[in-house]
């Protein structure tokens, strides 16, 4: 094992250098980096609008849980503070696992409640699905098809209006 895709989000702070700091702190299993992308606030408006991305990441030895630990050390090491009452509030950043591919390319399927694969909200996300488009044009969301076309229709098509690509930002500095 695994191939996975990991979702980036920040709205506090150096936005954009938190995202980048995760992705060099990837810079061992990453293949490949999207765009970035202003997106408003879903869930609870009263919080700025966040910077998004996603990556591509490859790791012969690493189990979905390993997957999981390692997008937790990159929050902790953006100084991210939980508040348990607010669980879709502000945050300097934001790494969540998507989904899981075996080496075979297989998805991964889990319903262990601490890591859902996929993840279970990615199909409603436009903030998750367009940076991923990026990198897996051709790409499908297991379970729910091709990632084009979530976006596409309802209930998305209008969250995938408000996004805003970001290409003076970079997210790979070569
Ligand atoms: N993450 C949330 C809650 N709301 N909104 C946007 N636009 N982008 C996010 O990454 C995001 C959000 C909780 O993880
Ligand atoms: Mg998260
Ligand atoms: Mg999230």
């Amino acid at each position: 094992m695994t191939r996975a895709v990991l979702s980036l989000g920040s709205n506090l702070g150096d936005r954009a250098g938190h995202l980048r700091a995760a992705v060099h702190d990837l810079d061992d299993v990453l293949l490949v980096a999207s765009g970035v992308y202003e997106t408003p606030p879903w869930g609870d408006d009263d919080q700025p609008p966040y910077l998004n991305a996603a990556v591509l990441v490859h790791d012969a030895g690493a189990t979905p849980r390993d997957w999981l630990d390692r997008a937790r050390a990159l929050e902790a090491t953006a100084g991210r503070v939980r508040d348990p009452d607010r669980r879709f509030g502000p945050r300097t950043l934001d790494v969540d696992v998507i989904a899981v591919w075996s080496d075979g390319g297989e998805p991964v399927l889990s319903d262990d409640p601490e890591l859902t694969l996929p993840h279970p909200r990615a199909h409603l996300r436009a903030f998750v699905l367009r940076p991923w488009i990026d990198i897996q044009p051709y790409g499908r969301l297991p379970g729910h098809g091709w990632l084009t076309d979530l976006l596409n229709a309802e209930p998305l098509a209008s969250d995938a209006l408000a996004i805003s690509p970001r290409p003076d930002l970079r997210l790979e500095s070569n």
